[in-house]
């Protein structure tokens, strides 16, 4: 069984690969070529799953595992800003940075030089009659001046709970072990491993 990742961000392309060391794990793109897909849902799990449903359907394969990941930052002081926003915070195809940018803005504004904050991710799994979601979170606190250039997105001005420094400059290790990512990855294991053992 191969998996396919329903994703086009290589922060979280690399990263995933990372965690299935010992398998082929290819991005959809590999295959299909770029696609927009609308992620209208309304929370992260709806949007993992249109994602993974979407490049399953059209790879219309019955050897293949699909694994998307919906994720995003949270910052409750700013009414729980940027969310499920997180990708098109400072506007509709807006780059990392100009993202980031924007939240050390909404900081500044509010005069807050760190805030409580966290990620979520959510991963789902298509495989054939077989759908799951599961999520990780990962809490911290977001500082108003962006440090290291580690990771991607929100990373440099992401500091989780128990170190001093942001994931831009901590060892790509430590953020592999703590992540929402991985920690949502890691209970999406023994169903891979479920649905590929079914089909052997
Ligand atoms: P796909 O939908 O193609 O997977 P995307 O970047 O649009 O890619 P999302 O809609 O899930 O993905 O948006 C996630 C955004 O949240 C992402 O663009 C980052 O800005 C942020 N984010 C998520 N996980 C992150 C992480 O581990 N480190 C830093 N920023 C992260």
């Amino acid at each position: 069984m191969e998996i396919v990742l329903a994703t086009s961000n290589k922060g979280k392309v690399k990263e995933i690969q990372a965690l299935f060391e010992e398998d082929h794990v290819i991005p959809f793109s590999d295959i299909l070529g770029p696609l927009e897909i609308e992620e209208n849902g309304t929370t992260f799990a709806e949007n993992a799953r249109i994602k993974a449903e979407t490049i399953f359907k059209k790879l219309g394969r019955d050897d293949v595992i699909v694994i998307s990941d919906d994720s995003g930052i949270t910052v409750p002081a700013l009414n729980n800003e940027p969310g499920i926003y997180s990708a098109r915070y400072a506007g509709e195809g807006a780059t990392d940075k100009q993202n980031l940018n924007k939240l050390l803005q909404r900081l500044k504004e509010k005069g807050l030089k760190e805030s409580p904050a966290y990620y979520t991710a959510a991963i789902a799994i298509f495989a054939p009659g077989a759908e799951y979601v599961m999520h990780g979170w990962m809490f911290g606190k977001v500082i108003d001046e962006p440090r290291g250039d580690g990771g991607f997105g929100y990373d440099p001005m992401f500091i989780p709970e128990g170190f001093d420094q942001t994931l831009g400059e901590l060892d790509p290790a430590i953020k592999r072990e703590l992540s929402h990512r991985s920690k949502a990855l890691a209970l999406a294991k023994p169903i891979i491993e479920m649905l590929r053992s079914l089909k052997r």
